[in-house]
């Protein structure tokens, strides 16, 4: 039987998902996409999940879209490829994500790690927006992500000349939390998982949805959206515990209530 394209392991309260389709580095079929957005839907619903975490392998963590599927669509087709509905549903997941890339990330590669909340790079990354070679742009959002992380002049190179940046240079730029050794980028990155996974996840879901709002939202009307979201945190039995738990000097214990 086939392995699935999409691996999936919880370590803890660490949800792992790893894309397997070597034989095409990666490539973001529509079969992946599906089986990966289930995957980390049916975590998102599961209160043993506290935090995911988006892996490839050593060499690649995606290759773009299946640029082969794309090459035979026609227009008509791509008004509605099935690609596009995976990406939202990604986006609306609330559990803290976390992209662990080693070797390429390249097209909708990219984009998948930039739609994650937090970035483990190895040495050996190359991020890269390539669809310019290709006769396109970036439609995973690429464009807007990269554009509200590292800044127009910035996001202009990358999409304009299709340019790979590699993970220090990512760092530098601030789309790159981490840049992890060659050995070690996958057990980094569920390290910085499992420090969010400790911590109380009501409020690690909320301090999530507060931060992305600051990409949607004007400011005035961004503060008074983390202020309702702080309220809730303050209605939550974890603030209760947290707070008693440093004023008694003893390690908290988070009930997710
Ligand atoms: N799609 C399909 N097949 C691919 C892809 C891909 N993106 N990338 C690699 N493959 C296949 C190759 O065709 C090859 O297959 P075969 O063995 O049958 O010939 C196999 O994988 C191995 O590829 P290489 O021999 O090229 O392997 P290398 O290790 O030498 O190179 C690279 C790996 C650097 C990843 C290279 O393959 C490459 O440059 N690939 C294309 C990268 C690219 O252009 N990506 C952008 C795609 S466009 C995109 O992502 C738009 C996103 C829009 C999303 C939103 C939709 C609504």
């Amino acid at each position: 039987m086939a392995e699935p394209l999409v691996l999936a392991e919880v370590r803890d309260a660490v949800g792992i998902a790893t894309l397997n389709r070597p034989e095409a580095r990666n490539a973001l079929s529509p079969e992946l996409m599906e089986l990966l957005a289930a995957t980390v839907e049916a975590w998102d619903a599961d209160e043993a999940v506290r935090c995911i975490v988006i892996a490839g392998t050593d060499d690649f963590f995606a290759s773009g879209a299946d640029v082969k599927a794309m090459s035979e669509r026609t227009f008509q087709e791509a008004l509605v490829t099935p690609t596009a509905r995976f990406w939202p549903r990604l986006a609306a997941v609330r559990t803290p994500m976390i992209a662990a890339v080693s070797g390429y990330a390249l097209g909708g590669g990219c984009e998948l790690a930039l739609l994650c909340d937090m970035l483990v790079a190895s040495e050996t990354a190359e991020f890269g927006q390539p669809e310019v070679l290709l006769g396109i742009i970036p439609g995973g959002g690429g464009t807007q992500r990269l554009a509200r992380v590292i800044g127009k002049q910035q996001a202009m190179e990358m999409v304009l000349t299709g340019r790979r940046v590699p993970g220090a240079e990512g760092h530098a730029m601030g789309f790159v939390n981490q840049v992890a050794k060659k050995s070690s980028w996958l057990e980094e990155a569920i390290e910085l998982a499992q420090v969010v996974a400790a911590r109380p996840p009501i409020a690690a879901r909320l301090g999530k949805q507060a931060v992305l709002a600051a990409e949607e939202t004007p400011l005035t009307a961004g503060l008074e959206q983390e202020r309702r979201l702080y309220e809730i945190a303050m209605a939550t039995e974890d603030r209760i515990e947290g707070m008693n738990a440093f004023l008694e000097k003893r390690p908290p214990s988070f009930r997710g209530r």
